[in-house]
């Protein structure tokens, strides 16, 4: 240890003498960006301290876990073990593989519809938080020891996450493919840098947050108006400004202007998941915001002009291709309305955050297991006219093929389906998402291996 500087005590810190380090911060210190001060010294509010960020933090621990398990869950509902989720390949972060099962019906509705639902209400509560913070993210000098090094990489990777995960996803429902790199890749790793991230900050700070929440009691806090609200006490971390000014607005305000925001999002959004007059308030709700009216009217993710279906194709020329157990079946639509016809009201509901439940009818996929020789398949491929596209075929597991509400269905709400829905036979099966219920089916084959 150096000794210490007898005109200025520096260097007899008790902490201990770090050498070069300690030169380096002080020499940082002395030589702040221009700017710095000004900003820090510029954001005053005296609603910033530990109990507003710690009250915005308790409402993200509830509803971040919610986010990522149902967004875990999705992956997992696309059976990855066929190699049909997205990203294909996702190395030692591969999930464990299970049956995505086909009970209750509405599963996967609920688990896309909380991903979405949440991830979009849970936004202005992120930026209230992000607000409550952000004197913190311009601390200088940028490094004071090891420790403080990791926890401001941690917050880079905690705020840059949280960021890029809203950003991505909000544009994916939006159908904005505006960036240059796969969504659902730079969205699945994006969640597990995101969620270590969120993991080491939650450990880091959870005591904190309990201490600060205990240290103004919540219903006292909110019978407080803005004239009789005062800045907490000066807090290890720095979050109540030095010299506060006068307040505009009472924390009760500060809450319920962030709560507004989400539940103003949460009324714009329930209308995705919500058949009835629910769906015209789904602002956010993409294209397809008027399908029509009558049996045939909702949500159509993709057209059949869109996928190229011809006419032609799909008229009475039309042939079902069963293969299985070393042979060929073909059925033409008459022949298939001649079978044994089931009727289940199933939902359709899409990864990009809608659903729909509607009444339909056909034949069920166990039968034409049967009728190809293979009534106990492992997993059913479909494929569907389209020549080109990403979801022109699916696998099914075998729960999927052998559920006695999994249909080939002909017809929707007592009506033949349209041509935009997936005539002359789409897939639909209980819980399935919807983009493997695939539209306009042009072969099933009935596997006994995967
Ligand atoms: N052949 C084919 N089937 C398809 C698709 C497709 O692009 N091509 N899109 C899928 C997706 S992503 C969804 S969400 C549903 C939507 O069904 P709908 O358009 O009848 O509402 O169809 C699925 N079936
Ligand atoms: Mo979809």
């Amino acid at each position: 240890m150096p000794a210490s500087d007898p005109a200025t005590g520096e260097g007899a810190d008790p902490t201990g003498d770090y050498g070069a380090p300690r030169r380096l911060w002080r020499t940082l210190d002395r030589h702040r960006p221009p700017g710095v001060e000004a900003v820090t010294t510029g954001w005053r509010s005296p609603l910033r301290g530990p109990w507003l960020t710690s009250v915005y933090g308790l409402a993200l621990l509830v509803t971040l876990p919610l986010v990522i398990v149902t967004g875990l869950l999705d992956y997992a509902a696309y059976s990855p073990q066929f190699g049909q989720a997205f990203p294909f390949d996702v190395g030692w972060l591969r999930l464990p593989h299970f049956d995505w099962p086909t009970r209750p019906a509405w599963l996967f509705q609920l688990t896309q519809g909380l991903h979405v639902g949440l991830g979009i209400v849970i936004v202005p509560v992120v930026l209230g938080k992000l607000w409550s913070v952000i004197p913190k993210l311009f601390d200088w000098p940028p490094a004071r020891s090891v420790a403080q090094v990791l926890e401001r990489l941690s917050l880079l990777l905690l705020v840059g996450g949280i960021l890029f995960q809203i950003a991505t996803g909000l544009l994916n429902i939006q159908y904005a493919y505006v960036f240059g790199f796969d969504f659902y890749t730079a969205h699945y790793f994006g969640a597990w840098v995101f969620t270590a991230a969120l993991v080491a900050h939650v450990v880091l700070k959870l005591p904190r947050m309990v201490t600060a929440l205990r240290s103004r009691p919540a219903g006292a806090e909110l019978r407080t108006g803005r004239a009789e609200t005062r800045p907490e006490p000066p807090d290890p971390d720095g979050l109540v400004p030095a010299r506060p000014d006068p307040p505009t607005v009472s924390r009760r305000g500060a809450i319920a202007l962030v709560g507004g925001g989400s539940l103003l999002l949460a009324a714009l959004t329930v209308g995705q998941s919500v058949d009835g007059p629910l769906r015209r308030m789904a602002w956010l709700l993409p294209r397809g915001q008027d399908p029509g009216e009558g049996p045939n009217g909702f949500q159509i993710n993709r057209s059949a002009a869109a996928a190229g279906i011809r006419p032609a194709d799909t008229g009475s020329g039309w042939r079902l291709t069963l293969r299985g157990g070393g042979r060929t079946t073909t059925l033409d639509r008459p022949g298939l309305l001649a079978m044994a016809q089931h009727t289940a009201r199933l939902p359709i509901a899409c990864v990009e955050g809608w659903s729909t439940t509607q009444t339909w009818t056909g034949v069920r996929l166990r039968d034409l297991a049967a009728l190809a020789g293979v009534p106990d398949p492992v997993a059913a491929h479909v494929e569907s006219l389209e020549r080109n596209g990403l979801f022109r075929r699916a696998t099914l597991q075998a729960n999927q093929v052998l559920d006695p509400d999994s249909l080939l269905a002909l017809r929707v709400n007592g009506a033949d389906l349209s041509l935009d829905h997936g005539s002359p036979a789409r897939i639909i099966v209980p819980a399935l998402p919807g983009v493997h219920c695939t539209k306009w089916v042009a072969s099933i084959d009935f596997r006994t291996d995967a």
